[in-house]
C-alpha cells in the first residue's frame, strides 16, 4: 500500500477518534508495548526435536501442508520470517521438546538449562524474550495420566520434569532480565466413566505443591485447564475449576486458552471474575471450531471480546498474551502472521473504545446510548490506526504480506523434502 494512503487514512481516523476523546497516537504507543508470546509449535505441528513419534495427549494438528520446519535451524528461520511480517516486538514461547538436543536422546527427567543455551542466545540476538512450557505429551510415559498418575514412579518422573522446566525458565528469565512465563498444562484425564476423580485431583494438587516448593525470582508459573482431550473425553483432572481454585489459593497465574471452554461459555467473561483473585493471566489465544480444534486466530467476536474485557478492566499489564493454535493445513508462516496480526487488531480496536464515556452512560442508565456507540465503533476506521502501526514498524501494510509469504514459500519452505 502507498505510504501516503496510509498517512491520509490515519489523519482522518485520528480526527474521528479525537471526537470521542481518544488519542490514536497514544494507542500507537500502547501497541508498541503490547508483546505477543508467539508459540513455537505452529512451525512444525507440535513435533519438537526429541523424537519423531506421534503427537499424543489429546491434542491434534491436522493438515499436511508441505514445508514444515524439520529442525531447529528451519524453525528459527521460519519464526524470524513470521516476525518480520508482524509489527512490534514479541516473545517466543518454547516447549521443552524444542530443546537444542543435538540429536542426543535427553529424557524429560534429565533436561537441563544447557539444552536451551542456544535458544537463550538466539533470543538475545533477535530481541525476543523467551517463555517456556513443560511437555507432558508425546512420550512413552505420557499415558492418560502424568502428574496425577496413581503410580508414584510415574508421578515422580513428571514432577522431576516439571521442576526442571521451572529451573530452565528461571535461567531464561535471568539471562534475558525479564521474567520467563512457564506454563504447565498436562493432558491427564479418562476416556470413559471413572470414579476416582477426587484421588486424581488430590495427586495433581500434591504434585503441583511439590513442583512449586522452590521459589524463583526470574520466572512466573501459570497453570492451564481444559474441558477434554481426544481420547480423554469423559474426565479432565486439570479442569478450569481445579486450576482456578489452585491459582487463587497459591497466587499463581491462570492460563485462559480460548479453546478450553464449553462452546457457549465466554472466555472473555473470566477476565473480570478471576482477576479479583489471581495475580495475572496468561492467554492462549486460539480458535475452537466445534471443539478445541486450534484453528488460526482471527478477528472473531470471542477474541475481540477477550481483548476488550482486558482493556475495560484496566488490566493490560496483568496479562501475558500467548497464542496457541496449530494448523498444518495451510502455509504455516502465513498462519503465524494472520493469527498474530488478528490479535493485534483486536487489541487496537479494544484500545480505541470510548470506554470512559460508555462507562458513564452505563452508570447513568443510558442503555440506548451505549448500544448506539458500540454499534458505531464497529465501523470506525480502526484499521487505519493498525495500518499506521505497521507502517511505523516497517512491516507490510494490509495484505501486502501475502506476497512475502508466497516468496518465502517459493524460495525456502517448498524446497524442504
Ligand atoms: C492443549 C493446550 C496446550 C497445548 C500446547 C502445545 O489443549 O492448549 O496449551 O496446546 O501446550
Ligand atoms: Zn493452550
Amino acid at each position: 500500500m502507498k505510504e501516503q494512503t496510509v498517512r491520509d487514512g490515519y489523519r482522518i481516523a485520528k480526527e474521528r477518534y479525537a471526537s470521542y476523546g481518544i488519542d490514536t497516537d497514544k494507542v500507537l504507543k500502547q501497541m508498541q508495548d503490547f508483546h505477543l508470546s508467539m508459540h513455537c509449535w505452529q512451525a512444525d505441528d507440535v513435533a519438537g526435536f526429541e523424537s519423531s513419534g506421534e503427537l499424543t495427549g489429546g491434542i491434534q494438528a491436522t493438515g499436511n501442508y508441505p514445508g514444515k520446519a524439520r529442525n531447529i535451524d528451519e524453525l528459527r528461520q521460519d519464526i524470524l520470517k513470521a516476525k518480520s511480517l508482524i509489527p512490534g516486538t514479541h516473545r517466543l514461547n518454547l516447549h521443552e521438546i524444542y530443546g537444542d538436543f543435538g540429536g542426543k536422546p535427553v529424557d524429560r527427567d534429565k533436561v537441563t538449562p544447557e539444552y536451551f543455551q542456544s535458544w537463550i542466545e538466539w533470543g538475545k540476538e533477535n530481541n525476543t524474550p523467551l517463555d517456556f512450557n513443560s511437555t507432558s505429551f508425546s512420550h512413552p510415559k505420557s499415558g492418560n495420566l502424568s502428574l496425577s498418575n496413581p503410580d508414584k514412579g510415574i508421578r515422580d518422573f513428571w514432577i522431576e520434569h516439571t521442576k526442571r522446566c521451572r529451573w530452565i525458565a528461571e535461567e531464561m528469565g535471568k539471562a534475558q532480565n525479564d521474567p520467563c512465563i512457564l506454563n504447565i498444562w498436562v493432558h491427564d484425564g479418562c476416556k470413559d466413566v471413572s470414579v476416582n476423580h477426587f484421588k486424581y485431583r488430590r495427586w495433581l494438587k500434591e504434585s503441583l505443591d511439590e513442583i512449586f516448593a522452590t521459589n524463583y525470582d526470574n520466572m512466573k508459573d501459570c497453570i492451564e485447564g481444559k474441558v477434554f482431550g481426544i481420547g480423554l473425553e469423559s474426565f479432565t483432572v486439570g479442569s478450569h475449576d481445579f486450576y482456578t481454585a489452585y491459582a487463587a489459593k497459591n497466587g499463581k497465574i491462570l492460563t485462559i486458552d480460548t479453546g478450553h471452554y464449553h462452546p457457549t461459555e465466554s472466555p472473555a467473561d473470566k477476565v473480570s471474575a478471576v482477576l479479583n483473585f489471581v495475580p495475572e493471566l496468561m492467554l492462549h489465544v486460539s480458535r475452537p471450531i466445534r471443539w478445541d480444534s486450534d484453528h488460526v486466530t482471527i478477528m472473531d467476536d470471542a477474541t475481540q471480546e477477550l481483548f476488550s474485557e482486558i482493556v475495560r478492566a484496566d488490566a493490560l499489564n496483568r496479562v501475558h498474551y500467548g497464542l496457541d493454535y496449530f494448523d498444518g493445513s495451510i502455509n504455516r508462516i502465513g498462519a503465524y502472521v494472520i493469527g498474530s496480526r488478528a490479535a493485534q487488531k483486536c487489541m487496537v480496536k479494544a484500545l480505541l473504545e470510548p470506554s470512559a464515556l460508555m462507562g458513564r452512560y452505563e452508570l447513568e442508565g443510558k442503555g440506548f446510548q451505549i448500544l448506539a456507540l458500540m454499534e458505531e465503533m464497529k465501523s470506525m476506521p480502526w484499521h487505519a490506526v493498525y495500518d499506521m502501526f505497521c507502517l511505523e514498524n516497517d512491516v507490510p501494510v494490509g495484505d501486502d504480506f501475502i506476497k512475502d509469504v508466497e516468496k518465502y514459500e517459493a524460495v525456502t519452505t517448498s524446497q524442504r523434502g
